[in-house]
C-alpha cells in the first residue's frame, strides 16, 4: 500500500510501488485540520501538468502527535546513560501514552560503553517492557533489537543526542544517517535529525525521528486520572486487591498497589513516576485532553 514516508516543507514522499512521488496535499486536508502524517497510508493522484496529490488519507491505526507519526507498532524509546542522562519519568510518561495508544513501547538504555545499562533494563523488564542496554559504539546488544522489528512499524524516539540514528546506522550501516555530536557545554542533543523519515530495516519499517527535550514531554497531558493505574501494566494483578473502590493508590490505607511497592513487587522508580503524574493530571477535565 502507498505510504507517507517523509515530509519537508508541505512536500510529501510516498513510496508506490512504482517508486517515490513526491506530492502536496489537497486543500480539503487543510480544512479538515487534517495534516499528512509521516506513516498514513493514502490515495493519491498522478498529475501530467500539475503536482501530484494525495487526495485520500485511510483510517489510522493510531497516531503520535510528538513525533507525529501514524499507524505504529512499536515505540522503541531510546536513552543515553549519558549526556543526555536518562529520565525515567520522562519514559514512563512515554510508555503510559503508548498503552493508551495501543502502541507496544519497548524502553534501550544506549551509550553503555561508557556506563553499564544493564540495571535500568531490569527495572523495564520487571514492570513487564522489553529492554536491553546496548551500545551504538561498539555493537553491543544490538542484535537483540533486529527480531522486534520484523514485520512492524517501529518508531524510534528519545531525546536528542540520545544515539537513535546511530543505532539505526548500527542496524544497518547502508542508512548513513547523519549523526551529531552532544553540545559539552549543554549537556545535550544539538537536534541532528530534523524530520520523521520511513526506511525499511530487518524486515520491518522504521522511523528515525527529531529527538525531543525532556521538558516537552514533561508538559505533554495525558489521560484522565482515573485512566492512569491502566497506564502501569505492572499495576494491574494489585488493582482489585485495593481495600476502597476508587483507590488512587496513593494515601489510601489498606491500598494492594503500596503493598506490592513495599514488597518489591513494583520498581520504585515507576510508583514515582505514577505518583508524580497523578500530581499532573488530577486537576484534568475530560475536554482539555485534545
Ligand atoms: N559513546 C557513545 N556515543 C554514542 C553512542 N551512540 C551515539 N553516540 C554519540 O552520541 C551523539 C548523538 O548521536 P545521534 O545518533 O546523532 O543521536 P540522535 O538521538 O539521533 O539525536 P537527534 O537526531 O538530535 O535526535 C553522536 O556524537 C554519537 O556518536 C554510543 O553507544 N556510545
Ligand atoms: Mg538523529
Ligand atoms: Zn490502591
Amino acid at each position: 500500500m502507498d505510504r507517507i514516508i517523509k515530509g519537508i516543507g508541505g512536500f510529501y514522499y510516498v513510496r508506490t510501488a512504482a517508486g517515490i512521488v513526491e506530492c502536496k496535499a489537497r486543500g480539503h486536508f487543510r480544512n479538515k485540520k487534517m495534516k499528512p502524517f509521516v506513516g498514513d497510508f493514502v490515495r493519491i493522484g498522478i498529475h501530467e501538468n500539475a503536482e501530484n496529490t494525495i487526495d485520500e488519507i485511510l483510517p489510522r491505526k493510531n497516531e503520535l502527535i510528538r513525533p507525529p507519526v501514524s499507524n505504529i507498532d512499536n515505540l522503541i524509546i531510546v536513552a543515553g546513560m549519558v549526556t543526555p542522562a536518562p529520565n525515567t519519568f520522562v519514559i514512563d510518561k512515554l510508555c503510559a501514552v503508548c498503552e493508551l495508544k495501543g502502541i507496544e513501547p519497548m524502553i534501550l538504555f544506549n551509550k553503555t560503553d561508557l556506563e553499564d545499562g544493564e540495571a535500568l533494563a531490569a527495572v523495564y523488564r520487571n514492570a513487564g517492557f522489553t529492554s536491553f542496554a546496548v551500545s551504538a559504539k561498539t555493537g553491543a546488544g544490538v542484535e537483540q533489537i533486529k527480531p522486534l522489528l520484523a514485520g512492524k512499524t517501529s518508531v524510534f524516539t528519545g531525546n536528542s543526542g540520545a544515539g537513535k540514528s546511530s543505532l539505526l546506522n548500527k542496524l544497518d550501516a547502508s542508512l548513513s544517517l547523519q549523526t551529531g555530536e552532544v553540545s559539552e557545554k549543554l549537556g545535550r542533543g544539538r537536534h541532528t535529525t530534523r524530520q520523521c523519515e520511513i526506511f525499511s530495516l530487518c524486515g520491518g519499517e522504521v522511523v528515525d525521528t527529531p529527538g525531543f527535550s525532556s521538558l516537552e514531554i514533561e508538559k505533554l497531558q495525558t489521560v484522565l486520572k482515573e485512566d492512569l493505574q491502566f497506564c502501569f501494566r505492572e499495576f494491574e494483578p494489585f488493582l482489585n486487591e485495593c481495600r476502597f473502590t476508587g483507590c488512587a493508590h496513593m494515601k489510601e490505607k489498606g491500598c494492594a498497589v503500596k503493598k506490592a511497592l513495599e514488597e518489591g513487587k513494583i520498581e520504585p522508580s515507576r510508583y514515582e513516576s505514577y505518583r508524580m503524574l497523578y500530581e499532573q493530571v488530577k486537576h484534568i477535565k475530560e475536554w482539555e485532553l485534545k
